[in-house]
């Protein structure tokens, strides 16, 4: 067969086989939903009456798809009150943002409550439309949640323009009405707010307006005035200022951002001012600017007691036509019940979500592939509106907002892990099932400042390691062996089929550097098995192949960069199946290289040389000795001190042993078993390798000892005191000097 008959066959086959129900998701779900029969094939034309009086983006919408034709399929379209629907009036839902919609074998009727909801009807009609037979239907519908959408307002590269019109044609397919734009690294948002914006950034802003007003998006232009605003008139005046050029540009909803500041600067009787100075002199005097939202500085429950206790009272006297933004009990925590009963009472209204998931600023090596699982239903009742601060990933961050709008817009069934499956299969057709083996590795935040984590990590694959890890490093399992080499090589395979395919490069181009890191792990997982296999048959030549392998492997993957162009806002390293899957390897490994150098002297110059040996050490500061002044005790920090110490010695020896899963030392002091941790005190709770282990490299006669935990890397410094003061800054690191002691 030549490929063009194979590919003939291929379709042939497929429409042969399709079966007459309705097989696309159609997301989000309705509220109601009655299936009947098939009505008719998918159309190849419509009909439209009610075109003229009916919302104008809603008939484009639909015109977008099908061509008119004199013989098309009927369809029938318009909002209460239009003519056309009359006959269906008594039947829309008395919803804003509600529709209508019957599908029979004579045609088609989509009847919104408003020009959105006959808006969302097309946009449910194409979904239905979008199989080979289109089934009859009676759907009504309407959201749940009044204002649903997205807040750009993480650290870091803001979205580019490409990003931005995709979303926003993303939110109108998904239904969602919200978009606020508060990226903190635009200059004009933030660092420079009085400035208005130049020329060819204004047109582009426009531009974004427009679009989404075509997908029914408010674009909300915010402004971060909080950082130097002098709280005189002039500053006030300089944001309404502001507010004129973006009004100008097509801006009608407003927000002022007071996140991320303390100090004078977070002093609520002056943010109410500029609430009202805003609302006097900007929104009274546009009446078609339909409103205001502020972030406040106390803007989660665990800051309330860093706070002083007037803040929010002061808030409240803002008119309570102001939303008031809130991200529940912490910075980055999911949404629920209690948070908003504790916040609602304390400013008079009903708080505006901001939740901040998926957003990875504070742990930018990872990617936030997983289901959106955790915020209560019951919470979307007791809002003003619901946005998510997504990752400056923006096609990435599809998966999330895809959920998001499902359970914005009907709580009750929104079902995490069924709304995944369909984002995935959504956003990479043709490709559903290696977009989900990526996405699965790709799911824990992994330690980190907020301590959010996502355990739901490749459950297969933590299956499989508790099935057969104990088995496998206690001897020899083909069966351990077989089941994490077909994983292994279904890893391999998905990357690869990701990176070749073309149903969405724009998403594919995005997470690449994630792909790449994601196609490696699959190649040293498949050699740690060979090297498996070789030590099992004591193969030494060929076990050094398999182990040279996995070394060059490792050592590509830990030079993976995203993000990484001049001026870039922050540099990501990748990392994936940081839950179970990495571990795994550098466990695995670490056992064999031990087994293998009690059976073979062969090429042991290719295992990573030891900085230090592992042994008894006094740690050096120029001259003076690491001690442990409290040892015993609970607290205390270990100190560099001038004199030794020959009243208890041990308190100034330290035990460095080598850890080959982080390629670190745990440091331990001998006279109390206390290890030192990240930030260098003491630490008595279970050790954790990811956290308290310390990388040593020779410099000069010396070495730097630094530390990565948080995904941040800091080193050592001594401060005038003998303090360890862990430094950001990498390059500036103290020569420490490592004595061995019998
Ligand atoms: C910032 C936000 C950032 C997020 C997560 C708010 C209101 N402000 O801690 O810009 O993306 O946390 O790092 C924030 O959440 N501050």
């Amino acid at each position: 067969m030549t490929i063009k008959q194979t590919l003939l066959a291929g379709i042939a086959l497929v429409s042969s086989a399709t079966v007459c129900s309705q097989t696309v998701a159609i997301s989000p779900v309705p509220q109601s939903i009655k299936w009947g029969v098939k009505a008719f094939d998918c159309p190849k034309s419509v009909t439209i009456s009610g075109a003229s009086a009916a919302d104008p983006d809603a008939v484009s919408a639909l015109l977008a798809r099908f061509p008119e034709s004199k013989n098309g399929v009927k369809i029938t379209i318009g909002e209460l009150g239009d003519k056309a629907v009359n006959s269906v009036a008594s039947l829309i839902p008395q919803h804003a943002e509600g529709y209508y919609i019957n599908i029979d074998k004579d045609g088609v009727i989509i009847a919104g409550a408003d020009e959105v909801g006959t808006y969302y009807g097309v946009q449910t009609f194409l979904a239905l439309a979008s199989q080979p037979e289109v089934m009859s239907v009676e759907i009504t519908d309407w959201p749940a949640t009044s204002n649903r959408g997205v807040v750009e307002g993480f650290y870091g590269n803001a979205w580019s323009h490409a990003n931005r019109l995709s979303q926003f044609d993303f939110y109108g397919a998904n239904k969602l009405n919200t978009y606020i734009y508060g990226p903190k690294d635009d200059p004009y948002h933030r660092e420079k707010w009085r400035e208005t914006y130049p020329v060819e950034e204004a047109q582009r802003l426009k531009e974004l307006t427009e679009a989404a007003a075509r997908n029914k998006v408010n674009f909300v232009w915010s402004i971060h005035p909080a950082g130097d605003h002098s709280w005189a008139e002039d500053d006030n005046r300089a944001i309404v200022n502001k507010f004129e050029q973006l009004y100008n540009l097509g801006v009608r909803t407003f927000a002022v951002f007071f996140d991320d500041v303390f100090g004078k600067q977070a002093d609520g009787k002056k943010h109410a001012e500029t609430m009202n100075y805003v609302l006097t002199h900007f929104v009274k005097r546009h009446p078609d600017v339909d409103g205001l939202i502020m972030c406040p500085s106390l803007y989660n429950k665990a800051w309330a007691p860093s706070f002083q206790d007037s803040y929010l009272e002061d808030i409240s006297v803002i008119d309570p036509s102001v939303k008031i933004m809130w991200t529940g009990n912490s910075v980055v925590d999911l949404i629920n019940v209690d948070d908003l009963e504790w916040i609602n009472p304390r400013i008079g209204r009903e708080a505006f979500i901001w939740l901040n998931y998926p957003v990875s600023d504070y742990c930018v090596n990872h990617l936030l592939m997983g289901p959106t699982f955790g915020n209560d239903p019951e919470a979307t009742a007791m809002v003003s509106g619901f946005t998510a601060n997504p990752m400056e990933y923006a096609e990435a961050s599809k998966v999330s907002i895809y959920s998001l709008a499902d359970f914005l817009w009907h709580p009750e069934t929104y079902d995490a892990d069924i709304s995944w499956e369909q984002a995935v299969a959504t956003l990479m057709p043709g490709h559903e099932d290696a977009f989900r083996s990526f996405c699965i590795y790709n799911i824990d935040l992994g330690q980190n400042a907020h301590r959010l984590r996502r355990l739901n990590e490749s459950p297969a694959f933590k299956t499989l390691i508790d099935k057969y890890e104990d088995e496998m490093s206690g001897g020899y399992s083909r069966e351990g062996a077989d089941a994490l080499r077909k994983e292994f090589t279904t890893m391999v395979y998905a990357a690869t089929e990701l990176l070749g395919s073309e149903s969405n490069r724009p998403l594919i181009d995005e997470i690449t550097p994630w792909i790449e890191a994601f196609r490696l792990q699959g190649e040293r997982g498949l050699a740690s098995i060979d090297m498996y296999e070789a030590l099992a048959d004591s193969a030494d030549h060929r076990f050094m192949e398999a182990y040279k392998k996995y070394a060059t492997l490792t050592d590509s993957a830990s030079h993976i960069t995203s993000r990484n162009f001049p001026g870039s806002i922050k540099v990501a390293y990748p990392m994936v199946g940081t839950l179970y899957a990495e571990p795994y390897l550098r466990r695995s490994v670490a056992r064999m290289e031990q087994a293998y150098r009690s059976i073979s002297d062969y090429g042991l110059e290719n295992f990573p040389t030891l900085p230090v040996e592992n042994g008894n050490y006094l740690i050096m500061h120029a001259k003076s000795y690491l001690g442990n002044p409290e040892a015993g005790g609970e607290g205390g920090s270990p100190l560099f001190q001038k004199q030794e110490d020959n009243v208890n010695p041990d308190r100034q020896i330290w035990r460095l042993t080598y850890v080959p899963q982080t390629m670190g030392y745990s440091i331990v002091n001998a006279k109390d078993g206390r290890y030192l941790t990240e930030k260098a005190t003491f630490g008595t709770d279970p050790f954790d390798i990811e956290i308290h282990t310390f990388t040593i490299t020779q410099n000069g006669d010396g070495f730097v000892i630094s530390n990565k935990a948080n995904s941040r890397t800091t080193v050592w410094t001594v401060d005038a005191n003998g303090k360890i003061v862990p430094s950001r800054d990498t390059k500036s690191g103290d020569v420490i000097t490592l004595i061995p002691v019998k």
